[in-house]
């Protein structure tokens, strides 16, 4: 298992709109995930900043933001691209993260 993080952006005065849709998220988004490897899969937010961070364990070397191809995850960017900082593709605007510091 890899574990990987990444950092959103989220649109000034979409923080309950975000959590909403998540809390909601599509069973067949989940589904997806869950079968490309994913796990403890979260997402904080830096309110000072409205920066998102995200933490996911990987089985392989896929994570959530290497499905571009995948007709769930382009609706899903789509649906949730008023809420974020996306790319002229509608994929978030994201930000690999390095990890410095891990304590099992
Ligand atoms: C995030 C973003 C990610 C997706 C999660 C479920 O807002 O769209 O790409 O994996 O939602």
């Amino acid at each position: 298992m890899k574990r990987l993080a990444f950092k959103m952006y989220l649109n000034p005065g979409q923080k309950e709109e975000y959590k909403k849709r998540h809390n909601e998220l599509w069973p067949e988004l989940h589904k997806l995930l869950k079968d490309a490897g994913l796990s403890e899969y979260s997402i904080f937010l830096d309110e000072e900043t409205n920066t998102l961070f995200a933490f996911q364990k990987v089985s392989g070397d896929v994570g959530s933001q290497d499905l571009a191809n995948n007709a769930i995850v382009k609706k899903w960017w789509a649906f949730m691209a008023d809420a974020m900082r996306v790319n002229p593709d509608n994929s978030p605007v994201s930000v690999e993260l390095e990890e410095i510091f891990y304590m099992e």
